[in-house]
């Protein structure tokens, strides 16, 4: 098989809506990294992951590392990953609590996977799904992410407001959700909380059921809640939930959710590597695991968390972080080929201006995307808009996501305290 000749990892910028999480809220810039693998014969596949200056400096040192190896060398690429990660020191402070090492290396690897399995796909003509086991449906269903959200990035003035406006009442998260509902089709919502009082925040939920009276409903608290009072709004939320996600921090606070819940408990939090299956399963902690490629491992890695959730009868579905088009090609891909993705996947890409793919934004319509047809992933970038992310990188001032200083320009004393309620 062809060998690898070239790696680029471009780190980029773009505008993020100022959307509220139990972390504080989203700064005006998110940041990503673009990776494009080269193999002989000219062919370049693509990858997307995060953009912190740890993980980018990761990718960078392991980039050089991969020129030479076969594209199907997927041991190879992950030597190269382990022994960049090693290599590269990131102060605590630049990476995330949560990244041990072995995540660190699950990620870099996980970009290259991604943009190596689009430039081998390509090579065979092939879609991507194709060479992930084959594809068992041609459109994928995605939730509509509904956000309490502020109006502005009120400290950046050169910002303008964006269409969606403020939510931070019941009201205001029904106008978002039939906005968002009448722009994208969304059969299923999702409701991130953890910002307002746990009370209020069901009450948004209790609107949704009503305005929708048929649509599947997630709340996602981020952990922001005691195992007492998520025990003490069971009653309210349970008549209209489908499932509960990571509503307190921990695998044994989330097996006593469980143990008191009839509805499955979902996570993209306690369950975020191989590590954290046995305890989890072994405490019926979670019921839906929220995979995520670019954590997991990506693609292949995905494919075996399923085939494990499979086994193990729990459902499946993905999380998500704001994110460009490359990504849900991935994602969707990934979603193709995944015969047990149980329940609609999450994706902030409504929320989205722009993309830096040719031909702009992905359309989600009647709640779904079709399978960008391939070859690959079926996506190509447009490089002028590559060259205008960057430079907004270059000019943006952020290095690291970190909503909590963000939100203390709105509110100088507010701390991240999860459990906060
Ligand atoms: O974008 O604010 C956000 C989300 O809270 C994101 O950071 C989470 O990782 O979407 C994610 C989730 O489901 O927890
Ligand atoms: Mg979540």
């Amino acid at each position: 098989m062809p060998r690898i000749e070239h790696v680029a990892v471009t780190p980029v910028a773009f505008r993020d809506p100022p959307l509220l999480n139990a972390a504080g809220v989203h700064e005006p810039w998110c940041l990503r990294s673009i990776i494009e693998v080269t193999i002989e014969g000219g062919i370049t596949g693509l990858g997307e992951t995060y953009g912190d200056d740890g993980i980018r400096r990761c990718l960078e040192a392991a980039a050089p590392a991969l020129v030479g190896l076969d594209v199907t060398d997927l041991a190879g690429l992950e030597r190269a990953a382990q022994a960049a990660c090693a290599a590269t020191t990131i102060p605590a402070k630049e990476s995330s609590s949560r990244t041990g090492q072995d995540m660190l290396v699950a990620r870099v690897f996980g970009a290259f996977e991604v943009a190596a399995t689009d430039a081998l796909a390509r090579h065979l003509n092939l879609p991507v799904a194709s060479l992930l086991g084959g594809q068992v449906r041609d459109s994928i269903p995605f939730a509509a992410y509904l956000f309490y959200k502020f109006e502005r990035h009120r400290f950046d003035p050169s910002i303008p407001a964006d269409p969606w406006g403020e939510a931070l009442t019941p009201e205001g998260v029904v106008e978002q959700a039939r906005r968002m509902v009448a722009l994208h089709g969304f059969r299923s919502l999702k409701l991130k909380a953890g910002v307002l009082e746990p009370e209020a925040e069901v009450e948004a939920l209790l609107a949704l059921r009503a305005a929708f009276p048929d649509a599947p409903l997630r709340i996602d608290p981020n952990c922001a809640w005691h195992v007492h009072t998520a025990l003490k709004l069971l009653p309210k939320m349970l008549p209209v939930l489908e499932y509960l996600e990571d509503p307190v921090p921990g695998i044994t606070p989330m097996a006593a959710v469980q143990a008191a819940c009839p509805i499955p408990l979902a996570t993209n939090m306690c369950v975020v590597a191989w590590a954290h299956l046995a305890p989890a399963i072994r405490q019926d902690a979670v019921r839906v695991i929220l995979s995520d490629h670019h954590y997991w491992g990506g693609l292949r890695a995905s494919r075996e968390l399923a085939r494990i959730c499979a086994v193990w009868g729990l459902g499946l579905s993905m999380h998500s972080n704001s994110h460009l088009g490359i990504s849900l090609a991935a994602m969707a891909h990934l979603a193709a080929a995944t015969p047990n993705l149980t329940y609609d996947c999450d994706t902030h890409y409504p929320w989205l201006d722009d993309d830096l793919i040719e031909g702009g934004k992905l359309p989600i319509t009647d709640g779904a995307l079709r399978v960008p047809p391939g070859p690959g992933l079926g996506v190509t970038l447009d490089r002028a808009k590559l060259a205008a992310m960057h430079a907004d990188w270059q000019r943006c001032g952020i290095r690291k996501r970190d909503d909590g200083t963000e939100m203390r320009k709105y509110q100088p004393d507010w701390q991240d305290k999860r459990p906060r309620w």
